[in-house]
């Protein structure tokens, strides 16, 4: 009674009331003037590049905002099962371009901005990247979320709020210097902090035990993560998911105000310290013991928070008969593992179940391990984790205890129901006692034994799971090992970036269909060989180069010819990679350059080859590549005599905005991993996509392309990864006879052509007995033959542009298997079993 007449309760309503529409032209431009005056980050005094471009992406922003806010709606309403991807690295790249094209808005932007007096691009260009990753993995999550959003598929990201992301790389004489990246420096217009969204995590602290034998975590330190959600909208849909991403803070009580006043700063605020700590960079060094605990707290961290998170949603979820039973737990929600980086999230969901729900073991077990399922991303023994138990027990002393009961389980399973395997238990148990020393926790085989699924990210590596490294539990759960190939988005790495080559693709194909229907690339084939259509593929390929060689010249102030061979490799430098392959090649080039004839010089293809990608920071060898293709460029680029022929230039802290750029340019592109060790690689199906031709070998998706666009459009070389193991052994029999090419190029660098730097550890390398890291491990020298060979090859299809323009448009044509909503359909449907549900 005492209400009547007062407003209507809105509570959570108030989200949906309608809102004047900024999505018209005309107000676009009124929203950013709105967003500059009322949204002040900076001084009124001018109104420049970078003012611009905050006022537009937080006028962006608020459009993005609406979408969300409907979908969160949207998917409440509905209920439907959803999926949450648990990864430590995002690589989002910029924003801003990314959602007004998946918006369609781009041309209202356009407009908008010149009447302000500015370009787009040059807007566009202010953005820092988001790099909350290393590589290929980071990368693909990030093309995940686009698909997800673009199918409506009820799914979410989880990840850390790092303060500072993958290093920025600066090349000095030395080679790669590491500087923190301040991606966060003036604010993030893409995040919203979710103050309401609160968890605490403990660490450390001791078990303890009640009465009734139930165990409870006590004690310890405890730290809050806090939320902040950045908005991910799909591609022409309403529907807009979330990445959450976690921050790190002490509670106020922690802040010993008593300390602090008698002068005592660092113990007044100690938590305070250790909390900024955890999100403070993207993989701490691990190589001393802190740098381990740290990085296995941000593990923790990520995982706790986020299945409180998850949990607490579940607990809000009712259907008509009211709320959920925990065993519907799994019917209603999927946990997807990037890697196992966040392992822990397995024994911290029965943690939460046994001893906060009250569930008993086998209860928790059951829907723990119906709900995660693992993807593998490599199996470099290097990068299979490893956590001494030690630290685990130290850190996380309630899962250690979880983690060993795991294991002694699935021993007792093993001898009951698979006695044959017995033998096995050594190699497929979870704890690892063999050195008494320091007995450690495998967590991909956590990971196996867990999870309802598996799965590996290109066919060769899918099958060399189920054959290899984890052969035995192949054996007892055949009905658990998937393949599921990874994808790229092709809105990024195609419509936004290649806008050129987006028309020419949408013309020839009378529609744009294929932006979510990569198949439809098929339809190019009929026109492989009409004049037309190559005039205008090369066209759009010369403008793409033009733009690349200005970008190269501003960098690296290497003036480049917008006629020679762009030959590519950029991506991580790591030995089995084989960046040292790649450069042992162009010398040679540069060396028989150097010994021709003028008129014999003519003949040849002229080549600009460029490198990119950061080393990490301890890896001296990879640092050593760096330096060394460096020293190379300096000499190649200055000597008169070959620079109409060959220039070698190292593109300097590679990200995926510098990709967006080189991609586009590229004709040829690297992709030469020993067989056997690249998982898959996405960025040969960025290139192949964009119509760049691929040297490389029968390695992770390199596999399958070849097979899509056909064998005659790919320059295949090198060992088969079968052959890997035996030609290994070969070479430690002292059985491998080096190619005299490849002789001659090391004698080159040892003669000392490029500089005093001592590239003798390197070289040494490749020289000896067999072994991880020696010895030439990654069989550069065995595949160097054919590698020339191959180039060879290149060389000569180069100088017939109809059938180089042919082989192009034949790789574009045959990507159609490579997009992202590929990968997400497969996901969602065979291990997820999650539905689209599109906000109407
Ligand atoms: C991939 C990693 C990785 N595989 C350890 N494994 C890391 C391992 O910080 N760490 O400790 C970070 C990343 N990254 C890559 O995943 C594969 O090498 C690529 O072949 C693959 O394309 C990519 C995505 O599946």
């Amino acid at each position: 009674k005492a209400n009547e007449g007062a407003p209507v309760q809105l509570q959570g309503e108030i989200f949906r009331l309608p809102l004047p529409s900024s999505e018209k032209p005309s107000e676009i431009f009124s929203n950013i003037v709105h967003q500059a005056q009322y949204n002040p980050h900076f001084l009124p005094l001018k109104f420049d590049q970078e003012q611009a471009f905050y006022a537009t992406a937080l006028s962006v922003r608020d459009q993005l905002i609406k979408r969300w806010n409907e979908t969160y709606f949207h998917f409440h309403k509905n209920d439907p099962k959803q999926t949450y991807y648990l990864s430590m690295e995002y690589l989002q790249g910029r924003a801003l371009t990314n959602a007004i094209g998946n918006l369609e808005i781009q041309g209202a932007y356009a407009d908008a901005l010149t009447k302000l007096g500015y370009e787009i691009e040059d807007i566009a260009d202010q953005e820092k990247d988001a790099a909350l990753g290393n590589g290929g993995l980071g990368r693909l999550a990030s093309c995940f979320l686009d698909s997800i959003a673009t199918l409506n598929l009820p799914a979410w990201g989880y990840g850390l709020r790092y303060r500072y992301g993958l290093f920025r790389q600066r090349i000095s004489k030395e080679g790669q210097e590491e500087l923190a990246e301040d991606w966060l420096e003036k604010f993030s217009p893409w995040e919203v902090v979710r103050h309401d969204v609160v968890y605490s995590v403990r660490f450390f602290g001791h078990v303890e035990i009640s009465s009734t034998g139930s165990r409870k975590w006590v004690d310890g330190e405890i730290i809050q993560a806090l939320a902040y959600d950045v908005p991910i909208p799909g591609y022409k849909t309403k529907n807009t998911i979330s990445l959450r991403l976690w921050d790190a803070k002490a509670r106020a009580e922690d802040f010993n105000l008593f300390e602090f006043n008698a002068g005592h700063y660092e113990s007044a605020s100690q938590l305070h310290i250790k909390a900024q700590q955890i999100c403070a960079v993207l993989y701490p060094g691990d190589t001393t013991e802190n740098g381990k605990l740290l990085r296995l707290k941000q593990q923790f961290f990520l995982c706790s928070a986020s299945l409180q998170d998850i949990i607490a949603r579940f607990k809000e979820r009712r259907d008509g008969k009211g709320t959920y039973q925990w065993t519907e737990f799994p019917s209603k929600v999927s946990v997807q593992l990037n890697d196992t980086h966040p392992t822990l999230a397995i024994p911290e969901l029965m943690r939460l179940l046994m001893d906060d729900e009250g569930l008993g073991w086998d209860q928790a077990w059951d829907v723990t391990s119906r709900t995660v399922s693992y993807t593998n991303h490599t199996v470099l023994p290097e990068a299979l984790e490893k956590w001494s138990q030690a630290i685990i027990w130290k850190l996380l002393p309630r899962h250690m205890e979880i983690i060993e009961e795991i294991d002694k389980r699935f021993k007792d399973m093993i001898r009951a129901t698979h006695c044959d395997m017995e033998t096995k238990i050594p190699v497929m148990q979870i704890l690892d006692e063999s050195n008494p020393e320091k007995p450690i926790v495998h967590m991909a085989n956590l990971c196996v034994v867990s999870s309802h699924t598996v799965n590996g990210v290109a066919q060769l590596h899918s099958d060399i799971l189920k054959t290899e490294l984890f052969v035995d539990y192949a054996s007892i759960w055949p009905g658990k090992f998937q393949n599921k190939t990874n994808g790229i988005t092709p809105r990024r790495w195609l419509r936004f970036c290649n806008p050129e080559l987006s028309s020419i693709i949408t013309k020839w194909l009378k529609s744009d269909a294929w932006i979510t229907n990569l198949d439809l690339l098929s339809g190019l084939r009929q026109f492989a060989d009409n004049v037309e259509l190559h005039a205008e593929w090369s066209s759009a390929k010369m403008a793409s180069k033009r733009r690349l060689a200005q970008y190269i010249f501003h960098k690296t102030g290497v003036s480049v010819d917008q006629n020679s061979l762009f030959d590519i490799q950029i991506k991580r430098i790591h030995e089995y990679k084989r960046q040292l392959l790649n450069i042992l090649g162009a010398i040679y080039r540069y060396k028989k350059l150097k010994e021709m004839s003028t008129e014999e010089r003519q003949k040849a293809t002229p080549r600009t080859i460029m490198f990119g990608g950061k080393a990490f920071a301890t890896y001296t060898n990879a640092k050593r590549v760096v330096k060394l293709v460096n020293d190379v460029g300096s000499v190649v680029n200055n000597d008169s005599d070959i620079n109409d022929y060959l220039k070698i230039v190292f593109v300097p802290n590679y990200n995926v905005s510098v990709a967006e750029i080189l991609i586009p340019g590229s004709e040829l592109s690297q992709h030469i991993s020993t067989a056997g060790m690249e998982a898959s690689g996405t960025s040969n199906m960025k290139f192949a996509l964009n119509g760049c031709l691929i040297i490389g070998t029968l390695d992770g998706a390199n596999v399958e392309i070849r097979e899509e666009i056909g064998e005659d459009n790919f320059f295949l070389f090198g060992a088969k990864a079968d052959n890997v193991p035996r030609l290994r052994k070969e070479r430690e029999n002292g059985l491998f006879k080096p190619d005299a090419r490849f002789e001659e190029a090391k004698h080159f660098i040892r003669s000392g052509a490029f500089g005093s730097y001592d590239y003798g550890p390197l070289l040494d390398s490749l020289e000896g007995n067999c072994g991880y890291g020696r010895g030439d491990y990654f069989l550069v020298g065995h595949d160097f033959p054919s590698y020339m060979d191959a180039q060879d090859q290149v060389d000569e299809a180069y100088k017939d542009q109809k059938r180089w323009l042919k082989m192009s448009i034949l790789s574009t044509a045959g990507c159609g298997k490579f997009s992202s909503d590929r990968t997400i359909a497969q996901y969602a449907k065979e291990i997820w079993g999650i539905n689209p549900c599109p906000v109407p």
